[in-house]
C-alpha cells in the first residue's frame, strides 16, 4: 500500500480504496447484504411508503453473525487494515446495511459512530461498500480530520426538524453542529471528503469521523450499501455517557460481552473474528 493511503486515513479519518474488491468478492457481499435485507434482526428498521419510497437499516444482526464472520474471511480487509493501520492483528466487529429507494431524500443525519459504540483508538474503520455506481453528490460525506476532534452527543435519527436532537442529552457531550444548515448558508464552512465510487471501490471511515448524506435522488434513485467494521491493535473500551434510559455504558451491541471490559481495556473478544 502506498504511504500517501496511510498517510490519508490517520489525518483525514477517510480515503477511497479503488477497485478493493473484485467481481467474485463483490457477488459474495451482494448475496450477504440480500440476505441480511430478507431476514432482519432486533436493531432493524424499515420504512416503505407503499409506493416507491423504501428504506432500511439493520445493524450487527445476529441471525446474520456467522454467514458475515465466514464472508469476512474470504475478503481481503484483514491483510488490508493490518497495512492501512500498521497493526499486527485485526478482527471484525460487525456489519450495518443501508438500503435507500425512490429517489428522493433519504440523507443519513450527520453523526460519529463512537457516540453509539464504546470505541477509542487509532484502529478501526467502516469499509463502505455499494453496490450501485454512486455520483459524489450521493456518496458517503465525512468532515476531514473530525475523528481527531469534538466527541459530540448523537443524534436521535428521530426528528426530521432536529438533525441535532441528543442522544445522550443531559449537556454531558457538545450538542452536534447543525452541518447541513451550516453549509447551505456557506458551502465552505467543513472541510468535506466524498468521492464517486463504482462497484468493487470501498470508501473507508474511520468510525469516530463526522459522517453523513449519501442521499438519492432522480439521477440515483437506489443505494445499497453494506458497512463492515474492523477494529486492530489500538482499539479500546470506552464507556459511553450512562444518563438516559435509551442508553447504557456499553452501547446497545454485543452488551454482555461488553460488560465485561474495563475502560481502557484492549477491546478484545472471542466473540470477534480475528482475521489477521
Ligand atoms: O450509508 C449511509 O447512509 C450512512 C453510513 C454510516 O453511517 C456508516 O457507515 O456508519
Amino acid at each position: 500500500m502506498n504511504e500517501s493511503v496511510r498517510e490519508a486515513f490517520r489525518n483525514d479519518g477517510a480515503t477511497l480504496l479503488k477497485d478493493c474488491l473484485d467481481e467474485g468478492q463483490l457477488a459474495q457481499c451482494r448475496e450477504a447484504f440480500d440476505w441480511a435485507v430478507a431476514n432482519p434482526g432486533p436493531h432493524a428498521s424499515s420504512m416503505f411508503d407503499g409506493s416507491e419510497q423504501r428504506s432500511v437499516v439493520d445493524n450487527a444482526n445476529p441471525l446474520a453473525k456467522d454467514r458475515l464472520d465466514a464472508l469476512v474471511s474470504r475478503l481481503p480487509f484483514g491483510r488490508i487494515f493490518a497495512d492501512l493501520w500498521g497493526s499486527e492483528h485485526v478482527w471484525y466487529f460487525a456489519e450495518e446495511i443501508f438500503l435507500k429507494a425512490g429517489g428522493r431524500g433519504a440523507r443519513s443525519s450527520w453523526h460519529q459512530d463512537t457516540a453509539y459504540l464504546p470505541w477509542a483508538g487509532e484502529h478501526w474503520a467502516n469499509a463502505w461498500i455499494s453496490f450501485q455506481p454512486l455520483p459524489q453528490r450521493n456518496s458517503l460525506e465525512i468532515v476531514r480530520g473530525s475523528h481527531h476532534g469534538i466527541q459530540y452527543d448523537g443524534t436521535t435519527f428521530a426528528n426530521p426538524d432536529d438533525p441535532t436532537e441528543p442522544l445522550h442529552g443531559h449537556g454531558i457531550l457538545p450538542r452536534l453542529p447543525n452541518i447541513d444548515a451550516e453549509r447551505a448558508a456557506d458551502p465552505d464552512a467543513y472541510d468535506v471528503l466524498s468521492w464517486a465510487t463504482e462497484p468493487g471501490d470501498v470508501v473507508t471511515l474511520h468510525p469516530r469521523s463526522l459522517h453523513g448524506g449519501a442521499g438519492v435522488d432522480a439521477a440515483c434513485p437506489e443505494r445499497h450499501t453494506l458497512v463492515l467494521r474492523f477494529f486492530g491493535d489500538d482499539a479500546t473500551f470506552r464507556p459511553l455517557p450512562d444518563v438516559n434510559e435509551h442508553y447504557a455504558r456499553n452501547g446497545v451491541l454485543f452488551t454482555e460481552e461488553m460488560a465485561k471490559l474495563n475502560p481502557g481495556d484492549p477491546f478484545r473478544s472471542p466473540l470477534f473474528r480475528q482475521l489477521v
